[in-house]
């Protein structure tokens, strides 16, 4: 009997040594991938195929070779996996705990293949079996576990923290269901589910052993302990077990392999097992189907909080399980857990974690025995926040009814913080309720709520923004009576994207021309790129840049033509806005343009001979519930159908809207633009990525002064970027004068035009009331103030015209846009965090 109960798997994770795999001599054994030569991935590509999916090549379907595949590409990278974790393991240091509630990947095997440098062996060895690799490279569906930019930065910045070798885990969720898939049908957005997982999954590896319990509901009560202390504690009512799902996050060819964890959720056993018991088996699937719904979905909500209790349970779900699995790490070596900021620094990304900083005080005070003021002593050094918004009504607030009712003990725990928080703000302004009612951790109107922005910056080491001019503004505007409170709680971190994906994997070709022409090693050292400011005026070299933008032009035209039937013209300016749709990022802006350039041809007010040929392509998901952007979406796309149905302007113009844009297809697209689009109302974009993925490819930015567009016009010089717009002191100043759209609309007939164009059915098949609600909404709101910018975009466009007409000039400033980027490498990113937040020498 006894030897059964040692086979039994435990579920609990608090077991010591456990949680993690123990450091037994067998665990430091050597581990040894396969050969790294042809015959050698080939022999390993057959032992997965035959030997672990039970296939024979000859009778194997596509879908079984992309698995074989993938997972022997994974087995050349494990030895250094288990070496990386055991060398952290025998050398415990500070590490960095990135939570995020998203994690936009993209494809794992063309980045695998570059960190193990294994692209050609592999090419070669599928090649010698009669495999087309491309092919087999195809068939994965990217995980896409993030709706936009700020899940795609937590990619980059895993990436970048492997690859300069910063001891790090990235903590998130494994979704079942990522972003959807949009399709469209008669122009609209439709929403498909994304079922990444269905075809397999062998990237990741669930670690069902290592479930983490999750606790939610009940009440809570004051008891005496053991010591005759009073306490208080948490009577849950409902439980989840948590599984650890771990991916590889391979650094850049330098043997180091990182780990993100992420989380899904399963009934307990427990639970399962007392309704089973009970006889009620419908009843315990139901509940098991209730527990799973926790990780089911990614809400599709982009910078938009939605309130609903199951985003919650999200938050909750994946903090709770990250920390616990944290701390027993820790205990593992006997830590003292007052010490624990020696050993973590949690990094919150946005406000979708922060209930990490009350479930760590309730993990030290009722789990760990710890006093309140010890825990808050510890707890306020665990953390930083990172705000990636300037719109008020983007920051995440929940009702004290509903965390009560999910979160009793944790939202005691939140009401003492903002009691003591609230006495520090009337020691230092005294007399001044105002202040302390706009501090306070608990907002009063409409509804009684928590402010999940005030509770990280209440506790958090340092707050900061994601671009010098969101960081300045987050201070002075967002958060100012914090910034009187703690000024030196403020500071900026610029975002930045991995030159490995978008660069390197992205363009290949241009990877090449900057190899042969400044040497190797620019990858892990962006700023090597200014050696490239010389060739902008060398002609040989100049030459070879236009031939890979045109390269990647071609390749781009091909791929559209068979993803989506799209046939585009040869040569064309390539104009690109690609991002999420939101009426602050202004896609109707470019609209705008678009309709004056084709009512400018067809009216003959320009003449033919003076037109620069474009081709517009827009990429852009609406949240499913945003009825505005699903109608911009719906005009552009009748725009771009009654162009191309013009014969009076398809050799001039031409708009492409591919469905469901996404990593992938960013890859694809922004190596072949000329033109980048960043043409958000100033002081609303709080930094954007896509902006600097651009003009590392050798694109020229169009933008307003808003975000890193700041910092990319100071870099590149003014002269190789093209700026329009009002500047954000000037918007606000319209914003208290009060703005009227229309008056912007009567004085302007290029604009008035435009706007009567769109408005006379012209593009929605003589339908006006489909034009509606887009074209009342820029007359009679237009919050993002589209109209007063329209006429110096228009300028800028006009500037943009005459200098690409310049062939030469224009490939001498795409040259020093990729030159005079190297700043926005995401590896300068993680060194500005680990300088100024992470690890600060004091
Ligand atoms: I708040 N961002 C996002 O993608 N989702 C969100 O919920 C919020 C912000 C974006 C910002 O809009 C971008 O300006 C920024 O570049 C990006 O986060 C990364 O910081």
């Amino acid at each position: 009997a006894g030897w059964l109960a040692d086979e039994t798997p435990r579920l609990d994770s608090s077991v010591k040594g456990s949680a993690f795999e123990p450091t037994s001599p067998r665990a430091t054994e050597p581990v040894v991938g396969p050969e790294r030569t042809v015959d050698g991935f080939a022999k390993a590509f057959l032992d997965e195929l035959n030997f672990e999916a039970g296939v024979a090549l000859k009778r194997s379907t596509t879908t079984d070779q992309y698995l074989a595949l993938a997972r022997t590409i994974r087995g050349y990278l494990m030895a250094d996996w288990l070496r990386t974790a055991e060398r952290r393991r025998q050398n415990p240091t500070k590490m960095v705990g990135y939570l995020s509630a998203e994690y936009l990947l993209g494809r794992q095997m063309g980045n695998s293949l570059l960190a193990t440098d294994l692209g050609d062996i592999a090419e070669q060895a599928m090649t010698s079996l009669g495999l087309d690799f491309n092919l087999l490279r195809a068939q994965e569906i990217e995980p896409g576990l993030g709706n936009g930019g700020l899940g795609r930065l937590a990619a980059c910045f895993i990436d970048s923290l492997a690859s300069m070798d910063v001891p790090s885990i990235g903590y998130g969720i494994r979704y079942e269901y990522g972003i959807f898939r949009q399709t469209f049908e008669e122009g609209r957005q439709v929403e498909v589910p994304d079922a990444w997982l269905s075809l397999g999954a062998p990237w990741e590896f669930p670690h069902p052993d290592r479930a983490v319990q999750v606790n939610f509901g009940g009440t809570t009560e004051q008891y005496i302990d053991g010591d005759g202390r009073t306490r208080r504690r948490w009577l849950p009512a409902w439980n989840v077990q948590g599984i650890p799902y771990h991916y590889m996050v391979p650094g850049y060819q330098n043997g180091v392999v990182n780990t993100l964890r992420l989380w899904s959720a399963r009934a307990t056993q427990e639970f399962d097992l007392k309704i089973f018991n009970s006889g009620d088996y419908a009843e315990a699937v139901r509940a098991q189907t209730f527990a799973e719904n926790i990780s089911k979905v990614l809400y599709p909500e982009d910078s938009t909080p939605q309130g609903r209790e199951l985003r919650l349970q999200q938050q909750y779900f994946f903090v709770a399980c990250s920390l616990k699995d944290f701390i027993d790490r820790t205990l593992e070596e006997d830590f003292d857990l007052t010490r624990l900021d020696e050993r973590i620094i949690f990094q919150l990304n946005d406000t979708h974690p922060v209930i990490a900083i009350p479930e760590m005080m309730r993990l030290l005070m009722d789990e760990h025995d710890m006093e309140w003021a010890a825990a808050w002593e510890v707890t306020r050094k665990c953390f930083a926040y990172t705000c990636h918004t300037l719109l008020p009504e983007a920051l995440e607030v929940w009702p004290v009814e509903l965390m009560t009712r999910l979160l009793p003990r944790h939202m005691e725990i939140i009401y003492r913080i903002n009691e003591e928080f609230l006495d520090t703000v009337r020691e230092a302004f005294p007399g001044d309720e105002l202040r302390v009612r706009r501090m306070s951790v608990i907002q009063e109107h409409p509804e009684r709520a928590v402010r999940m922005a005030n509770l990280a910056t209440v506790a958090g080491v340092k707050v900061n923004g994601v671009a010098a001019l969101h960081s300045e503004l987050l201070r002075d505007k967002l958060l100012p009576d914090f910034a009187a409170l703690w000024p030196n709680k403020f500071t900026n971190v610029t975002n930045g994207v991995t030159p490995r994906r978008f660069i390197r994997l992205a363009n290949q070709q241009l990877s090449t021309l900057i190899t042969d022409t400044i040497g190797p090693g620019w990858e892990t050292d962006l700023e090597r790129l200014r050696e490239l400011e010389p060739y902008a005026d060398d002609a040989a070299f100049t030459e070879s840049f236009r031939q890979v933008k045109q390269a990647n032009k071609d390749r781009l035209r091909s791929i559209l033509s068979q993803r989506d039937g799209i046939e585009l013209p040869e040569h064309a300016m390539l104009d690109v806005m690609v991002k999420r749709l939101h009426e602050y990022k202004r896609q109707t802006l470019k609209l705008l343009h678009i309709v004056s350039m084709y009512d400018d041809i067809t009216s003959g007010r320009v003449r033919r001979e003076d037109v620069v040929p474009r081709t517009f392509v827009f990429g852009a998901k609406a949240a499913p519930g945003y009825f505005m952007a699903k109608e911009i979406i719906f005009l552009i796309n009748s725009v771009a159908k009654t162009i191309a149905q013009d014969p009076r302007v398809t050799d001039l113009m031409a708009v492409a809207f591919p469905a469901n844009y996404n990593v992938t297809l960013a890859n694809k697209l922004i190596p072949a633009a000329d033109l980048s689009e960043q043409i958000s109302l100033a002081g609303k974009e709080a930094s954007g990525t896509g902006n600097m993925k651009f003009a590392l490819n050798g694109a020229l930015t169009i933008g307003t002064d808003d975000g890193a567009n700041v910092e990319i016009r100071e870099l590149v010089g003014d002269e190789n970027f093209f700026l329009f717009g009002m500047l954000e002191p000037e918007v606000a100043a319209l914003a208290d004068r009060g703005y009227t759209p229309s008056s912007f609309y009567e004085s302007n007939p290029a604009l008035k035009r435009a706007i009567d164009l769109l408005a006379s059915g012209h593009f929605t098949g003589g339908d006006r009331s489909l034009a509606a609600p887009v074209v009342d909404d820029l007359l009679y709101k237009d919050r993002f103030m589209a109209l007063a910018d329209f006429q110096s975009y228009l300028d800028a466009q006009a500037r943009v015209d005459a200098a690409y007409r310049d062939v030469d000039g224009w490939t001498r400033s795409a040259v020093l846009n990729v030159a005079r980027s190297g700043f926005f490498s995401s590896d300068r990113s993680m060194r500005d965090y680990l300088d100024r937040i992470w690890m600060p020498k004091s």
